[in-house]
Protein backbone atom coordinates (compact mmCIF):
# COMPACT_ATOMS: atom_id res chain seq x y z
CA UNK A 1 0.00 0.00 0.00
CA UNK A 2 1.65 2.75 -0.93
CA UNK A 3 1.66 6.13 1.85
CA UNK A 4 -0.52 9.28 0.92
CA UNK A 5 2.96 11.15 -0.49
CA UNK A 6 3.54 8.51 -2.63
CA UNK A 7 0.95 9.63 -5.25
CA UNK A 8 -0.77 13.02 -6.32
CA UNK A 9 -3.88 13.79 -7.75
CA UNK A 10 -4.40 10.77 -10.67
CA UNK A 11 -2.73 11.39 -14.21
CA UNK A 12 -0.65 14.49 -12.57
CA UNK A 13 2.70 12.10 -11.48
CA UNK A 14 5.61 14.09 -11.19
CA UNK A 15 8.57 13.05 -13.91
CA UNK A 16 12.19 14.14 -12.81
CA UNK A 17 15.55 13.17 -14.83
CA UNK A 18 18.92 13.59 -13.93
CA UNK A 19 21.32 14.19 -16.52
CA UNK A 20 25.25 14.83 -16.88
CA UNK A 21 28.00 13.62 -18.58
CA UNK A 22 30.57 10.27 -17.36
CA UNK A 23 31.37 10.50 -13.62
CA UNK A 24 29.18 12.97 -12.72
CA UNK A 25 27.79 11.35 -10.47
CA UNK A 26 24.12 10.79 -11.10
CA UNK A 27 24.11 6.56 -10.00
CA UNK A 28 25.64 8.17 -6.89
CA UNK A 29 22.57 10.45 -6.22
CA UNK A 30 20.09 8.86 -7.70
CA UNK A 31 21.10 6.18 -4.47
CA UNK A 32 21.40 9.40 -1.77
CA UNK A 33 18.04 10.23 -3.28
CA UNK A 34 15.50 7.23 -3.39
CA UNK A 35 17.19 6.51 0.56
CA UNK A 36 16.10 10.02 1.61
CA UNK A 37 12.72 9.76 -0.34
CA UNK A 38 12.62 6.17 1.83
CA UNK A 39 12.77 7.67 4.78
CA UNK A 40 9.42 10.40 4.00
CA UNK A 41 7.74 6.88 3.13
CA UNK A 42 8.31 7.76 -0.61
CA UNK A 43 8.74 4.96 -3.48
CA UNK A 44 9.34 6.66 -6.37
CA UNK A 45 10.00 4.66 -9.69
CA UNK A 46 13.64 4.60 -10.58
CA UNK A 47 14.49 3.69 -13.81
CA UNK A 48 17.64 4.14 -16.14
CA UNK A 49 18.45 4.65 -19.68
CA UNK A 50 18.88 3.15 -21.78
CA UNK A 51 17.40 -0.12 -20.32
CA UNK A 52 14.90 -0.35 -17.80
CA UNK A 53 12.95 -2.86 -19.49
CA UNK A 54 13.94 -6.23 -20.53
CA UNK A 55 14.07 -5.16 -24.18
CA UNK A 56 15.66 -2.11 -23.36
CA UNK A 57 18.62 -3.40 -21.40
CA UNK A 58 18.82 -6.01 -24.52
CA UNK A 59 19.33 -2.35 -26.56
CA UNK A 60 21.36 -1.56 -23.83
CA UNK A 61 23.87 -4.40 -23.83
CA UNK A 62 24.07 -4.05 -27.67
CA UNK A 63 25.15 -0.32 -27.74
CA UNK A 64 27.61 -0.47 -24.94
CA UNK A 65 28.89 -3.90 -24.74
CA UNK A 66 27.85 -6.41 -27.50
CA UNK A 67 30.86 -6.47 -30.61
CA UNK A 68 28.28 -6.16 -32.87
CA UNK A 69 27.54 -2.79 -32.15
CA UNK A 70 31.30 -1.87 -32.70
CA UNK A 71 31.52 0.33 -35.70
CA UNK A 72 27.57 1.41 -35.83
CA UNK A 73 26.64 4.42 -37.21
CA UNK A 74 25.83 7.43 -35.84
CA UNK A 75 21.96 6.82 -37.37
CA UNK A 76 22.01 3.67 -36.24
CA UNK A 77 22.76 4.27 -32.36
CA UNK A 78 19.98 7.34 -32.56
CA UNK A 79 17.50 5.06 -33.29
CA UNK A 80 18.46 2.16 -30.93
CA UNK A 81 18.64 4.71 -28.08
CA UNK A 82 15.36 5.84 -28.73
CA UNK A 83 13.59 2.79 -29.42
CA UNK A 84 14.84 1.91 -25.57
CA UNK A 85 12.96 5.11 -24.75
CA UNK A 86 9.88 4.31 -26.53
CA UNK A 87 9.38 1.22 -24.86
CA UNK A 88 10.30 2.53 -21.48
CA UNK A 89 8.04 5.23 -21.66
CA UNK A 90 5.27 2.83 -22.93
CA UNK A 91 5.96 0.01 -20.32
CA UNK A 92 6.42 2.10 -17.59
CA UNK A 93 6.54 5.84 -17.65
CA UNK A 94 3.28 6.82 -18.83
CA UNK A 95 1.01 4.22 -16.95
CA UNK A 96 3.26 5.10 -13.81
CA UNK A 97 2.94 9.04 -14.14
CA UNK A 98 -1.12 8.15 -14.99
CA UNK A 99 -0.78 6.34 -11.81
CA UNK A 100 0.16 9.75 -9.77
CA UNK A 101 3.52 8.38 -9.05
CA UNK A 102 6.90 9.94 -8.63
CA UNK A 103 9.51 8.43 -11.81
CA UNK A 104 13.21 9.50 -11.65
CA UNK A 105 14.84 8.79 -14.45
CA UNK A 106 18.95 8.06 -14.68
CA UNK A 107 19.35 10.05 -18.33
CA UNK A 108 15.91 10.43 -20.74
CA UNK A 109 15.70 12.83 -24.22
CA UNK A 110 18.21 15.34 -22.82
CA UNK A 111 21.31 12.86 -23.49
CA UNK A 112 20.18 12.43 -27.38
CA UNK A 113 19.68 15.74 -28.12
CA UNK A 114 23.46 16.11 -26.63
CA UNK A 115 25.40 12.56 -27.20
CA UNK A 116 23.72 12.12 -30.97
CA UNK A 117 22.91 16.15 -31.87
CA UNK A 118 25.79 17.53 -30.52
CA UNK A 119 28.51 15.44 -29.98
CA UNK A 120 28.11 13.57 -32.77
CA UNK A 121 27.23 15.83 -34.90
CA UNK A 122 23.35 14.28 -36.39
CA UNK A 123 20.71 16.85 -37.53
CA UNK A 124 19.39 18.71 -34.89
CA UNK A 125 15.42 18.61 -36.08
CA UNK A 126 15.78 15.13 -36.80
CA UNK A 127 16.84 14.04 -33.51
CA UNK A 128 13.86 16.27 -31.57
CA UNK A 129 11.35 14.90 -34.47
CA UNK A 130 12.70 10.88 -33.01
CA UNK A 131 13.07 12.35 -28.84
CA UNK A 132 9.28 13.48 -29.57
CA UNK A 133 8.12 10.66 -31.19
CA UNK A 134 9.74 7.89 -28.89
CA UNK A 135 8.23 9.86 -25.71
CA UNK A 136 4.88 10.90 -27.04
CA UNK A 137 5.82 14.44 -26.85
CA UNK A 138 6.14 13.95 -22.64
CA UNK A 139 9.24 16.00 -21.21
CA UNK A 140 10.22 15.42 -17.45
CA UNK A 141 8.64 17.90 -15.08
CA UNK A 142 12.06 19.05 -14.23
CA UNK A 143 15.50 17.86 -15.59
CA UNK A 144 18.72 18.35 -12.59
CA UNK A 145 21.90 18.96 -14.61
CA UNK A 146 24.83 17.34 -12.61
CA UNK A 147 27.80 19.62 -14.37
CA UNK A 148 31.21 18.47 -13.75
CA UNK A 149 34.23 19.76 -15.62
CA UNK A 150 36.04 17.30 -18.26
CA UNK A 151 39.43 15.83 -15.99
CA UNK A 152 36.84 15.20 -12.94
CA UNK A 153 34.64 13.09 -14.51
CA UNK A 154 36.96 10.68 -16.74
CA UNK A 155 39.09 10.87 -13.19
CA UNK A 156 36.12 9.38 -11.30
CA UNK A 157 34.55 7.26 -14.03
CA UNK A 158 38.19 5.75 -14.13
CA UNK A 159 38.29 4.89 -10.35
CA UNK A 160 35.80 2.00 -11.22
CA UNK A 161 37.24 -1.37 -11.47
CA UNK A 162 34.77 -1.98 -15.08
CA UNK A 163 36.16 -1.86 -18.41
CA UNK A 164 35.42 1.17 -20.34
CA UNK A 165 32.28 0.68 -22.68
CA UNK A 166 32.14 1.77 -26.36
CA UNK A 167 30.51 5.50 -25.57
CA UNK A 168 33.27 5.72 -22.60
CA UNK A 169 35.81 4.98 -24.94
CA UNK A 170 35.45 8.32 -26.53
CA UNK A 171 37.66 11.40 -27.18
CA UNK A 172 37.92 13.90 -24.79
CA UNK A 173 36.42 16.09 -27.53
CA UNK A 174 33.57 14.33 -27.94
CA UNK A 175 33.05 14.86 -23.80
CA UNK A 176 33.78 18.57 -24.48
CA UNK A 177 31.24 18.64 -27.12
CA UNK A 178 28.44 16.92 -24.79
CA UNK A 179 29.29 19.32 -21.69
CA UNK A 180 28.96 22.45 -23.61
CA UNK A 181 26.05 21.14 -25.39
CA UNK A 182 24.18 20.08 -22.17
CA UNK A 183 25.19 23.77 -20.99
CA UNK A 184 23.67 25.63 -24.06
CA UNK A 185 20.17 23.21 -23.09
CA UNK A 186 19.90 24.22 -19.82
CA UNK A 187 20.27 28.23 -20.85
CA UNK A 188 17.46 27.26 -23.16
CA UNK A 189 15.07 25.85 -21.15
CA UNK A 190 15.74 27.55 -17.87
CA UNK A 191 12.13 26.86 -16.35
CA UNK A 192 12.69 22.63 -16.79
CA UNK A 193 16.80 22.15 -16.49
CA UNK A 194 18.27 23.61 -12.89
CA UNK A 195 22.26 23.07 -13.40
CA UNK A 196 24.29 22.02 -10.20
CA UNK A 197 27.88 22.01 -9.14
CA UNK A 198 28.58 18.36 -9.22
CA UNK A 199 32.26 19.33 -8.79
CA UNK A 200 31.37 19.58 -4.95
CA UNK A 201 31.57 16.67 -2.54
CA UNK A 202 28.28 14.27 -2.62
CA UNK A 203 27.03 15.56 0.38
CA UNK A 204 26.64 19.18 -0.93
CA UNK A 205 25.27 17.79 -4.31
CA UNK A 206 22.44 15.99 -2.38
CA UNK A 207 21.24 18.59 -0.29
CA UNK A 208 21.23 20.76 -3.58
CA UNK A 209 19.11 17.90 -5.17
CA UNK A 210 16.86 17.76 -2.67
CA UNK A 211 16.40 21.94 -2.43
CA UNK A 212 15.30 22.01 -6.36
CA UNK A 213 13.01 18.62 -5.77
CA UNK A 214 11.77 19.92 -3.36
CA UNK A 215 10.62 23.50 -4.69
CA UNK A 216 9.14 21.41 -7.56
CA UNK A 217 7.52 18.44 -6.15
CA UNK A 218 5.17 18.56 -3.83
CA UNK A 219 5.21 15.43 -1.84
CA UNK A 220 8.29 16.42 0.40
CA UNK A 221 8.02 17.33 3.70
CA UNK A 222 9.72 20.29 4.15
N1 LIG B 1 23.78 7.79 -23.94
C1 LIG B 1 23.67 8.36 -25.19
O1 LIG B 1 24.67 8.53 -25.89
N2 LIG B 1 22.44 8.73 -25.64
C2 LIG B 1 21.32 8.51 -24.91
O2 LIG B 1 20.22 8.85 -25.36
C3 LIG B 1 21.45 7.92 -23.61
C4 LIG B 1 22.69 7.58 -23.16
C5 LIG B 1 20.24 7.67 -22.76
C6 LIG B 1 25.17 5.30 -20.65
O3 LIG B 1 26.15 5.02 -19.76
C7 LIG B 1 25.89 5.88 -21.86
O4 LIG B 1 24.99 6.06 -22.92
C8 LIG B 1 26.47 7.21 -21.53
C9 LIG B 1 25.65 8.20 -22.36
C10 LIG B 1 25.11 7.36 -23.44
N3 LIG B 1 27.81 7.22 -22.02
N4 LIG B 1 28.80 7.77 -21.58
N5 LIG B 1 29.83 8.08 -21.37
P1 LIG B 1 25.96 4.48 -18.30
O5 LIG B 1 24.52 4.44 -17.93
O6 LIG B 1 26.73 3.18 -18.20
O7 LIG B 1 26.81 5.51 -17.48
P2 LIG B 1 26.65 7.04 -17.27
O8 LIG B 1 25.23 7.41 -17.35
O9 LIG B 1 27.59 7.76 -18.16
O10 LIG B 1 27.08 7.24 -15.78
P3 LIG B 1 28.38 6.72 -15.09
O11 LIG B 1 29.59 6.84 -15.94
O12 LIG B 1 28.05 5.35 -14.57
O13 LIG B 1 28.65 7.73 -13.97
P4 LIG B 1 27.71 8.45 -12.93
O14 LIG B 1 26.50 7.63 -12.61
O15 LIG B 1 27.47 9.83 -13.39
O16 LIG B 1 28.65 8.54 -11.68
P5 LIG B 1 28.73 7.60 -10.37
O17 LIG B 1 28.78 6.16 -10.73
O18 LIG B 1 27.73 8.03 -9.41
O19 LIG B 1 30.14 8.10 -9.84
C11 LIG B 1 31.35 7.76 -10.48
C12 LIG B 1 32.45 7.68 -9.40
O20 LIG B 1 32.63 8.96 -8.82
C13 LIG B 1 32.14 6.73 -8.25
O21 LIG B 1 33.34 6.14 -7.81
C14 LIG B 1 31.58 7.67 -7.16
O22 LIG B 1 31.81 7.19 -5.87
C15 LIG B 1 32.36 8.94 -7.42
N6 LIG B 1 31.60 10.17 -7.12
C16 LIG B 1 30.29 10.42 -7.37
N7 LIG B 1 29.95 11.65 -6.99
C17 LIG B 1 31.06 12.23 -6.47
C18 LIG B 1 31.35 13.50 -5.91
N8 LIG B 1 30.41 14.45 -5.80
N9 LIG B 1 32.61 13.76 -5.50
C19 LIG B 1 33.56 12.80 -5.60
N10 LIG B 1 33.37 11.56 -6.13
C20 LIG B 1 32.13 11.28 -6.55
Amino acid sequence: MMSEANTQAAGSGFFLSLEGSEGCGKSTQMAMLQKFLAAQNIEPVMVREPGGTALGEKIRHLLQHDTAGEGMSAEAELLLFAASRAQLMHEKILPELANGRLVIADRFLDSTTVYQGVARGLDADSVAAINGFATAQRKPDLTILLDVDLATGRQRAASRDDEPDRMERESDDFFEKVRAGYQQLAAAEPERITVIDAGLDPDTVHAQVIHTLTERFHGIHR
